[in-house]
């Protein structure tokens, strides 16, 4: 076997992709980049959908066992919505979905196109049909949100990716803190992209939501190494405080996922795995996964493994950057 894919943590299903334009109910250019859930057992993707004039909205796709037999909304479930809201301009992109128990909602961060360019917005829902917008909730250019499931001191958390105006002082993973899901302060950075030749130098950004563990809060982030060809997206592992989020605990020095199989080598955009979403049963995490910004492939981790390796990395604050 190659020694690249050894490396790896998640292991790809074989019949991957599991989701494609193919399978689509109506035309689309690509679909990708999808929020996962589980909602009374099924697996609930909420799927960016691209259509032919580049503009994205997001389509429910549901299933028993979270692979086959998809049943898709037939037509657009979230359309963005330039007269309300007119942040969603040019779409809405890149959904992840986080479970709040104490609303009774499952809470949506996603990207909103504006003229300004993208920012974090959060729209609710209860039923995944329709969904209640709480509105633009970071200025451009934000992107990659998602909140934690519980509050801390009384207050919702979220992680999230500004941009900061020279691209020299790079991209990096900050935490937030609201009352109410709009107004959002206590603003600081909590994972910082890497400097020079690392995998992750220059641009990191959330993936899936924070997924809580005995251990600690696991994120699965991305790092964009920027070559004489583009760009590569492949994925590494953070473990915040339990208690204190904005307490970075450890990080993977190495990549744990990158693109390798052809339908993340080849797309729209080639080599780039995306995860928005996954979900965890009996130990096993599933990462559902836009693969070269073309198509929605998915992959399997133990949990256990997971936390196991992040720990085996130094703690951040003694790593070189
Ligand atoms: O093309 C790869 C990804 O590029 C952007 O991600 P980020 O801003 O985090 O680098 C997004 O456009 C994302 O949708 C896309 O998959």
């Amino acid at each position: 076997m190659d020694a690249r894919l050894n490396h790896e943590l998640f292991k790809r299903y074989a019949g991957n992709p599991i989701l494609s334009v193919n399978e689509w109910p109506y035309g689309a250019n690509s679909v990708f980049n999808a929020a996962a859930a589980k909602v009374h057992g099924k697996t609930v993707l909420l799927v960016r959908v691209e259509d032919f004039r580049g503009i994205s909205h997001f389509t429910v796709a549901r299933s028993a066992d979270g692979v086959t037999n998809w049943d898709i909304d037939p037509s657009p479930t979230l359309l963005p919505d330039p007269q309300g809201h007119p942040e969603e301009l040019w779409g809405i992109e890149d959904p992840r979905i986080t479970r709040l128990d104490q609303l009774q909602r499952w809470a949506v961060c996603y990207t909103a196109y504006s003229k300004g360019g993208p920012l974090v917005s959060i729209a609710t829902t209860a039923d995944f049909q329709s969904f209640e917008r709480v509105g633009a909730v970071m200025p451009p250019e934000d992107k990659d949100a998602a909140l934690f499931p519980v509050r801390f001191n009384g207050l919702w958390a979220m992680l999230h990716r500004p941009v900061p105006k020279s691209p020299e002082l790079g991209a990096h993973v900050w935490i937030s803190f609201s009352p109410d899901l709009k107004h959002w302060g206590s603003h600081q950075e909590v994972i910082h992209a890497r400097e020079g030749g690392w995998w992750d130098a220059g641009k990191i950004g959330l993936c899936a939501p924070p997924l809580e563990t005995k251990e600690g809060w696991l994120v699965l982030y991305h790092g964009v190494r920027t070559t004489a060809s583009g760009s590569i997206y492949r994925l590494g592992l953070a473990l915040l405080d339990l208690e204190d989020p904005t307490r970075l605990r450890y990080r993977t020095d190495e990549w744990i996922f990158g693109p390798k199989a052809r339908y993340e080598r080849e797309g729209d955009v080639d080599d780039v795995v995306f995860p928005c979403g996954w979900t965890l049963d009996d130990g096993t995490v599933h990462i559902y996964y836009g693969a070269a910004d073309s198509c929605i492939a998915y992959a399997t981790a133990k949990l256990d493994d997971l936390v196991g390796y992040v720990k085996s990395f130094r703690c951040p604050e003694k790593a070189s950057t």
